[in-house]
């Protein structure tokens, strides 16, 4: 823990969101003591601030998308602030901010990983798949299509950032905790062989075990990276977000799943987004995160071995 470096950097927008309010949460995260918690670990970490672009214009979709230059623009930024924190052997964490912003930063990783000849592996905790394309698309709101570009599907805008296209392939990615997919997303996911732990899928085997699969072949050499979207998490402990899905793991759930990717010590870069301070109860979901990403970073009740899942 003592090289650990990490980099927090603050994107205030909630242009690919429907509702509005996301665009506060970088802040809320830091009144929340993020940096402060990493910090007493013995990271060193550096606050870049946050990075700067369009306001929200609040135009409906046209041919399928809201806000598709906006939305852009914000990525490259993202794309350019955490490929060099990356380069810098650093440990970026984007304080989001809607999950649009999940194909500037994992773009960015997945440049880094192909450039150093790591594997990658990304975590997406959330409610939604969030695979939606334009003529899928029920809101156009761009939030609601990240892995879809990632993969190749959407606007050249979006998917060609990071130079190569798809930016990452479906069998990469693991989703945990969904429970709300629209009805094109899901012919989608089946046709992409994407690998969901649904909410029924952890109802049924636990999320120790589900954990377990979605870490499988991490090893030495993979890049594990964490989308976490706070909607994953149940609205009665997290209420802070837009788009709430009742039915979500509990405090204790989410925990473990942090701490069994600790476990693994691959842990290289994450998300957090969709945090909504505008609907949040006394910060309590920014707090909620916060606690998650100290169980990320090794917080134990316990002294523990370090262990691989294979
Ligand atoms: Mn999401």
């Amino acid at each position: 823990m003592e090289n650990l470096k990490v980099s927090l950097i603050g994107v205030p927008t909630d242009v690919g969101a429907g509702v509005r309010g996301a665009s506060m949460g970088p802040e809320a995260l830091r009144v929340a003591g993020l940096g402060r918690a990493i910090a007493a670990f013995g990271a060193e970490v550096r606050d870049c601030g946050n990075l700067a672009g369009p306001s929200n214009p609040e135009l409906p979709a046209v041919n399928g998308f809201r806000h598709l230059a906006e939305v852009a623009q914000w990525n490259l930024a993202v794309h350019q602030a955490v490929y060099a924190e990356l380069s810098e052997g650093r440990v970026p964490i984007m304080l989001g901010g809607d999950h649009c912003l999940a194909i500037g930063s994992i773009s960015a990783v997945a440049r880094h990983c192909r450039e150093t000849g790591r594997k990658l592996r990304v975590l997406w905790f959330d409610a939604h798949a969030d695979l939606n394309t334009a003529t899928m698309t029920p809101s156009g709101n761009i939030h609601g299509m990240p892995v879809a570009c990632l993969c190749g599907h959407g606007p050249e805008m979006l998917t060609g950032i990071g130079g190569e296209m798809p930016a990452i392939r479906p069998e990469q990615i693991r989703q945990i905790g969904i429970r709300s997919v629209d009805e094109g997303e899901k012919r989608f996911l089946h046709d992409l062989c994407v690998e969901v732990f649904d909410m029924r899928y952890i109802d049924e085997i636990g999320m120790r075990a589900t954990m377990e699969q979605a870490l499988a072949g991490v090893d030495q050499d993979t890049h594990l990276h964490v989308s976490l979207d706070v909607d994953f998490l149940d609205p009665t402990i997290a209420p802070g977000v837009g788009t709430t899905v009742r039915g979500g793991p509990t405090y204790r759930e989410a925990e473990l799943c942090m701490e069994m990717i600790a476990d693994t010590g691959q842990l290289a870069s994450l998300d957090i987004v969709e945090l909504n301070p505008a609907l949040d109860h006394c910060n309590m979901t920014a707090e909620l995160a916060v606690d998650l990403v100290e169980s990320l970073f090794g917080k134990s009740t316990l002294m523990r071995m370090h262990r691989n899942y294979r």
